[in-house]
């Protein structure tokens, strides 16, 4: 047999979300949340659909601990619905009901051998909150993430040793803030889906109260669970590969700042204690200030970081070039130009998703350019995977036939491989997802599972990704974790 190139005790999984996998609503004493109530608005989602049932995780998680025990992984990302564990926040009653749904669900993944990667937040927030803060914008949001994440780790900590306070933030504030595609849908305007706001600022205030909420909740950790439950606690974030268009000096330095504007936003402060320095520069008094206070609740850092690694862009500089309009242009966001594709060449390969590229290689660089710049800290590949759109003209049968999201994974487990063998200290792998599930904005028209799901009937069916999945995991020593 082969000596497998993955450390010991690396977690293989598959990853999930609440809102995208639960259903189940309005049941037991869950309150809403701010995607219950922003995807019943007319024209927000594509196929005018929801999350009140999605594939009905809430129901059927015994039947898809099966399926992960069938897969061999040893552990299992999902998240925590907010609103089910605390329906108005802060000021009202613990539900324990929804205690119990999560007690049962970590019960039945340790019992079968695989550990809980949890999220306390994947885009979800309980409506009041949202309505009351305005979500993010308002400080008093860390107060209540704070608060949230207590009982988490209150409850679940004895058996929950892997702790990540956000997922994709970085996503969440632009989408929610900048472009308005996610609630609370704030946008400068043309106003179609969103409503009044402030794109040039509201991101960067909505991403100061989330990295000192994250502060604040693994302070919490810190000072009252960690020594006892002996976990780890960290954050999740989009982090796609920039590549320069050139080997010019201004496009490498405007791939530089690509990162510094999406990943090292939200990692520096968390790690350096400070903003990105080409933020500071470059957006001066937009950006919040860290006060005294707030560095000192920075210190606590974090014990891992999480990469949700999918895709690759080229980028190209605007400060000494003039570039058309597109994602990275102006001031706010960097001063670069974002694209896929080079001299009429795409970068890898394009997939039936605008924003997803097949480009191993960007997961080699990527995790060498966080090992890098993050001194080696422990790192997750929390999301990975490949995503093709439902249409008329794709058949069930090449569904479940996923020649390409099994090119895809092996190609991209090949570079994560080479990164590791370069040093980087990386702990585990999951792929986006266990089974199609609700895609955002997207509805149900956009399959990342490695099960089918049937919409009609929720009978979930393994496709050739999984049995190849299953036989890669089973070809790489995993030792099994006591
Ligand atoms: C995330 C992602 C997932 C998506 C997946 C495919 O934020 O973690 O948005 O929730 O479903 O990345 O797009």
């Amino acid at each position: 047999t082969v000596q497998s190139p993955f450390p010991t005790n690396f977690l293989f999984g598959t990853a999930s979300s609440s809102y995208q996998f639960e259903g189940a609503y309005l049941s037991d004493g869950k309150g809403l949340n701010n995607w219950d109530v922003y995807t019943h608005k007319p024209g927000t989602i594509i196929d005018g659909s929801n999350g009140d049932v999605a594939v009905d995780h809430y129901h059927l998680y015994p039947e898809d601990i099966d399926l992960m025990t069938s897969l061999g992984v040893n552990s299992y990302r999902f998240s925590i619905s907010w609103a089910r564990i605390l329906p108005k926040g802060k000021l009202g009653n613990v539900n324990l009901d929804g205690i119990n749904f999560y007690n049962k669900l970590i019960d039945g993944l340790l019992h079968k051998g695989i550990q809980p990667f949890v999220t306390l937040t994947h885009f979800d927030i309980p409506q009041e909150l949202e309505e009351k803060y305005g979500g993010w914008l308002s400080p008093k949001s860390q107060e209540e993430f704070a608060y949230f994440a207590e009982i988490c780790f209150k409850f679940f900590g004895d058996r929950v040793k892997y702790w990540a306070t956000f997922n994709e933030p970085n996503c969440q504030v632009i989408m929610g803030y900048r472009t308005g595609e996610f609630p609370p849908s704030r946008c400068s305007g043309p106003f179609g889906n969103c409503t009044h706001g402030d794109s040039e600022r509201e991101p960067f205030v909505a991403a100061h109260n989330i990295i000192l909420a994250h502060a604040a909740a693994v302070q919490n950790y810190r000072t009252k669970f960690q020594k006892e439950q002996e976990g780890s606690i960290g954050i999740v974030l989009h982090a796609a590969w920039f590549e320069p268009i050139s080997n010019s000096t201004p496009d490498k330095l405007a791939a530089e700042r690509a990162q510094s504007f999406f990943l090292n936003w939200f990692l520096d402060p968390i790690i350096f204690r400070d903003y990105p320095a080409e933020m500071k520069e470059i957006l001066g008094s937009i950006l919040p200030e860290f006060s005294n206070n707030d560095r000192e609740m920075l210190k606590n850092g974090l014990d891992f970081i999480g990469i949700n690694q999918y895709t690759s862009y080229y980028v190209q500089d605007c400060i000494s070039s003039i570039c058309e309009p597109g994602p990275g242009v102006t001031k706010t966001e960097g001063y670069y130009r974002q694209s896929s594709q080079k001299d009429g060449m795409h970068i890898g390969e394009p997939t039936d998703l605008e924003w997803l590229n097949v480009y191993p290689l960007g997961m080699e660089k990527m995790v060498t350019y966080v090992m890098d710049r993050y001194n080696n800290i422990p790192m997750f590949i929390t999301e990975n995977g490949y995503g093709e759109e439902d249409n008329p003209n794709i058949t069930v049968e090449e569904l479940h036939h996923d020649v390409k999201r099994v090119e895809y994974m092996d190609h991209y487990l090949d570079a994560l491989l080479r990164a590791v063998r370069k040093g980087a200290d990386v702990r585990g792998y999951f792929t986006w997802s266990l089974l199609d599930n609700f895609e955002w904005n997207f509805g149900y028209t956009i399959r990342f599972g490695i099960h089918h799901v049937d919409y009609t009937t929720l009978k979930r069916t393994p496709k050739l990704s999984a049995s190849w999945y299953k036989q890669f995991i089973a070809k790489h020593t995993i030792n099994p974790i006591k």
